[in-house]
């Protein structure tokens, strides 16, 4: 059983987990499904744009748009979305259950000056299974607070090869990443950080 190296409000951290090989292998794997299912900016059912881009894989993903959050089992271009692919699925089986495979697979980019607010995840039918998170490219910073707003929070640097598990009580905190350190990784050769979550849905 692999052990955390840290633990924030509950949340296991995995720091350093994906040596420098498998993140770039991760990153090959995530060009076909970018290819396959292209990123995306979605906007808020208030119509507001959001910061990040993202894109799923999985039997489904996750959209926002004026019809508000959903998962749905096809890209907003009407395709179905790509599989998770196996090396992402690993992580999971190892750190998360050997049998039950995740549902999607939320992919987030974050170019210059991309941030996300302090939300819960929430969407989904099932919240016994914890979400897994895996970090690439630039530094960004997380923070987790209670379950409920307004909880004190607390911040963590997450770096390229970082894996995050939200599960127990943790899987309903609040979280979000307040900036991203632009440039501070040479794994994309554009910069920026990739996010991916690993949920069971329903
Ligand atoms: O980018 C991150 O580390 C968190 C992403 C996240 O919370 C989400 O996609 O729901
Ligand atoms: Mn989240």
């Amino acid at each position: 059983m692999t052990e955390p190296t840290m633990t924030l409000k509950g949340i296991d951290i995995f720091q350093g987990h994906m040596d420098r090989d498998k993140q770039i292998a991760l990153l090959d794997d995530l060009r076909e499904v970018i290819r396959a299912a292209p990123l995306f900016s979605p906007v808020t059912s208030g119509g507001k744009p959001m910061s990040v881009r993202m894109t799923s894989a999985g039997r489904l993903g996750w959209v926002s748009d004026r019809a508000g959050y959903r998962y749905q089992d096809h890209h907003p271009q009407g395709t179905a979305w790509p599989a998770i692919p196996a090396s992402v699925l690993d992580l999971w089986h190892d750190l998360v259950d050997p049998v039950r495979a995740p549902d999607c697979c939320l992919i987030n980019f974050y170019g210059e000056g991309a941030r996300m607010g302090l939300h819960q995840d929430k969407d989904e039918r099932d919240f016994s299974w914890p979400v897994l998170s895996l970090s690439l490219g630039d530094d960004g910073l997380f923070r987790v607070g209670g379950t409920r707003k307004g909880e004190p929070t607390a911040s963590v640097w997450l770096k390229s090869g970082d894996v995050l598990r939200m599960g127990g009580a943790a899987r309903m905190a609040f979280h979000g990443v307040d900036r991203i350190r632009f440039g501070s990784s040479r794994l994309l050769p554009k910069a920026g950080r990739i996010n991916l979550t690993l949920r069971v849905v329903d």
